[in-house]
């Protein structure tokens, strides 16, 4: 794999006011930055450094695993919001929505819900598993990745996520991803 980060999909104060620039410069600067570093340095000389990195996170445990899977996971939180996001989906995914949950609504309530009640650190996801959208969460590292399910978009729960602009108010950093953040379009193309 190529040990360099994604650039993110947007400029680093373009989620403000609902995630400032400082919060983007730390969290992919500083958090992302120094996973992506430490699995550099776990594989110099390794065969595995010529491996995918979702092969890494697939094969993997202990301290490569929590790395090679925080690099994964960061790169698909950045995907999984946009400028101007927020709201509803539409079209296939929607309606799929629909058919699991009974209403969009009923999905965000969910979604918020079992994301605030996280323990600790972690991540929120909206996964499809056995042909059926899930909302699942994560502790630390973990990634439904590696146990199945398809992830279409996650939220980070980790504190270094909202502590700067939020506190200790994740219930109120959650609804703002879901009203304000979420791209749904990248979780259309992940649904697909
Ligand atoms: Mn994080």
């Amino acid at each position: 794999m190529k040990f360099e980060l994604d650039p993110l999909p947007y400029a680093k104060n373009a989620l403000a006011p609902h995630l400032t620039e400082e919060t983007l410069s730390f969290h992919y600067e500083k958090h992302h930055q120094t996973y992506m570093t430490n699995l550099k340095n776990a594989l110099a000389g390794k065969p595995e450094a010529d491996k995918a990195l979702e092969e890494i996170v697939k094969s993997s445990s202990g301290p490569l695993f929590n790395n090679a899977a925080q690099v994964w996971n960061h790169d698909f939180y950045w995907r999984s919001m946009k400028p101007s996001g927020g709201g509803e989906p539409t079209g296939a995914l929607l309606d799929a929505i629909k058919r699991d949950f009974g209403s969009y609504q009923e999905f965000r309530t969910k979604f918020a819900e079992a994301s605030v009640k996280q323990f600790a650190s972690g991540w929120g996801w909206l996964v499809v598993e056995n042909g059926k959208l899930a909302i699942v969460t994560t502790s630390n590292a973990e990634t439904p990745i590696t146990k199945g399910q398809k992830p279409l978009l996650t939220c980070d729960v980790w504190e270094h996520a909202y502590y700067i602009d939020y506190r200790n108010l994740r219930a109120k950093y959650v609804d703002t991803f879901l009203d304000k953040l979420v791209n749904w379009d990248f979780a259309a193309a992940n649904f697909k």
